[in-house]
């Protein structure tokens, strides 16, 4: 018998269950870029709250024209950019995506990125139905 917190009954409410297979997210954001820019970051708490292995393929968002997973590395003393690949989480494993880290960069808005807008993102798996999150724009990371 396992023991599921508040925060994973409600991410698993709020998830289309059946969607990867068992996949949970929390805390997604995005942070809202300055004005005129239209590249976005966005970030997430993923774990694996099934009983088999689970892989994220790529993520998505209707939202955008263009969304990507990525990694920033330092390299040299200077930060770099990398595509970040397939997330493997067995079960339990947890992945954070987190300022400094991994991403998601969104490419060209295709609606105004105003402080408390609900956007969607989207988390294609390898297996199952994308899972859908809702993905509110901050100014800062949340508390
Ligand atoms: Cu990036």
């Amino acid at each position: 018998m396992r023991l599921l917190t508040p925060a994973v009954l409600g991410a698993l409410a709020s998830a289309q269950v059946m969607a990867c297979d068992g996949l949970a997210i929390e805390h997604a954001w995005l942070r809202q870029p300055p004005p005129g820019s239209d590249v976005a970051a966005a970030y997430f708490e993923a774990r694996n709250t099934g009983q088999h292995a689970l892989t994220i393929k790529s993520v998505g968002s209707p939202d955008f024209k263009g969304a990507m997973l990525h990694v920033t590395r330092v390299v040299e003393g200077r930060a770099e950019m990398r595509p970040q690949g397939d997330i493997e989480l067995g079960p339990g494993a947890h992945f954070s995506a987190a300022p400094g880290g991994a991403h998601v960069m969104l490419f060209e808005p295709l609606q105004p990125l105003t402080e408390g807008a609900s956007l969607t993102l989207e988390l294609h798996c390898a297996q199952g139905e994308p899972l859908e999150v809702a993905l509110p724009v901050r100014r800062d990371a949340p508390p």
